[in-house]
């Protein structure tokens, strides 16, 4: 964070403000100790002393956040992939003790500092193209040292690198090993064991669960949601990604602060968490490498008003995907959102869906989290997509080199 009184001059400002882009025309932003203190019209803007940093008639956005990454793992998946291209199905792969089962496995075996490692670079690429905030969820360690050693390596690299890392333990993403055909005994370790040591530990921003039938079921996420909500602890659910288990309503009565994936949601789903303010995290990398033709119920998401955030899923199963400017094309091109729709979801609606009221907006006592991008038009982001384009990025108000 640093002191000095700082300006951005000479931008047009998507301040995520209001409907759309809430844009600003010949605008300035003033931020100082890390908070944003001005932003509007350069005509009305308080006289200023300290550096001002010309944006060269660039835009100017909040700083990206990607609200849902599995982006701690280690290994690779690119034989399975191969694999399949090859005529292996799925179930050939599991079977074989491939999957999520191989993720698990090269995970649990490597070092914290292996895995810090690993899951740099990947943190690099998503920083190179404006993220200031990312969600980080385990699920590949299983056990409650290796989810530790997860959710650790997390917070370490959100201490060596310029960006804000929220933390969810995502310990109900599949069965390890020692619970084979004991999906209720794992649970009941989760809830009695994982859950309480690690939010004791302070590792633990939100809880995750994959509701799904080759995943959890709604009455062992109910379970878990229970013992986190007893803890105080936000929820968010992997939901109606390959079926529909209702998972999106249980979220909706526990408060979830977010449903992820969603492709085969229905309309009660939707009514359920538009009452509870649920946002709908949509996540097209994975629906486009699973090569899933269900689209998202969208018309009713937009009908009933809830907030609709978009995401990398970054994970080397189902989205081996490391851009989010990526995400808002594939947005439009795959899902159908409007450009503005696109940049909400990565800003405005992915704050919310990690609960963070302070950012994802550019206005007055927002953090001073900033993209400064080299094109004026805020279609360009959902248009095109590369790490060129980024011109400037401040995170809690220092400029990142
Ligand atoms: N849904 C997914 O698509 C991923 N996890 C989840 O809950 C799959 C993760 C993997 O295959 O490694
Ligand atoms: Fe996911």
């Amino acid at each position: 964070m640093s002191n000095q009184p700082q300006r951005i001059s000479n931008v047009s400002i998507a301040t995520m403000t209001g409907d759309g882009y809430g844009l600003v025309p010949d605008g300035v932003v003033d931020f100082a100790d890390g908070t944003i203190t001005y932003v509007g019209s350069r005509v009305a803007a308080p006289k200023h002393h300290g550096a001002v940093f010309d944006g060269a008639g660039g835009l100017l956005t909040p700083g990206l956040i990607d609200c849902h990454t599995h982006l701690v793992w280690a290994g690779s998946r690119a034989d399975e992939f191969s694999q399949r291209l090859h005529g292996a199905s799925y179930a050939d792969i599991a079977a074989a003790g491939g999957g999520i089962a191989a993720t698990v496995r090269a995970t649990r075996a490597a070092t914290l500092a292996e895995l810090i490692a690993v899951t740099e670079p990947r943190l690099q690429a998503l920083m190179a193209e404006g993220v200031t905030t990312i969600e980080i969820k385990s699920g590949y360690g299983l056990s409650l040292s290796d989810e530790r050693k997860q959710l650790s390596a997390a917070r370490a690299l959100a201490e060596r690198a310029a960006v804000s890392v929220q933390t969810t333990l995502l310990a109900a993403h599949a069965l390890p090993p020692e619970f084979k055909q004991r999906p209720d005994d794992y649970i009941d370790h989760i809830v009695q064991v994982i859950l309480p040591t690690l939010v004791a530990e302070g590792l633990v921003d939100a809880v995750d669960a994959f509701c799904e039938s080759i995943g959890f079921s709604i009455a062992q996420t109910e379970q878990l949601f229970a013992a986190a909500k007893a803890l105080d602890i936000p929820l968010k659910l992997h939901a109606e990604q390959l079926s529909n288990q209702q998972g999106s309503a249980l979220a909706a009565r526990y408060q979830a602060l977010s449903c992820d994936h969603l492709e085969y949601l229905d309309e009660a789903g939707v009514r359920a968490m538009a009452a509870s303010g649920t946002v709908a995290v949509l996540l097209p990398g994975a629906f486009y490498f699973l090569r899933e033709t269900q689209l998202p119920p969208l018309a009713l998401l937009r009908e009933y008003g809830v907030p609709i955030a978009l995401a990398t899923d970054a994970n080397p199963g189902t989205s081996p995907l490391l851009s989010l400017q990526l995400m808002l094309n594939m947005g439009a091109t795959l899902f159908h959102l409007t450009p503005e729709e696109c940049l909400r979801g990565v800003t405005v609606n992915a704050a919310k869906a990690l609960g963070l009221s302070d950012r994802g907006q550019l206005k007055v006592g927002q953090r001073a989290d900033i993209c400064c991008w080299k094109f004026s038009d805020a279609a360009e982001l959902t248009y095109s997509f590369s790490s060129q384009r980024l011109a400037a990025c401040w995170h809690h108000g220092v400029l990142r080199q």
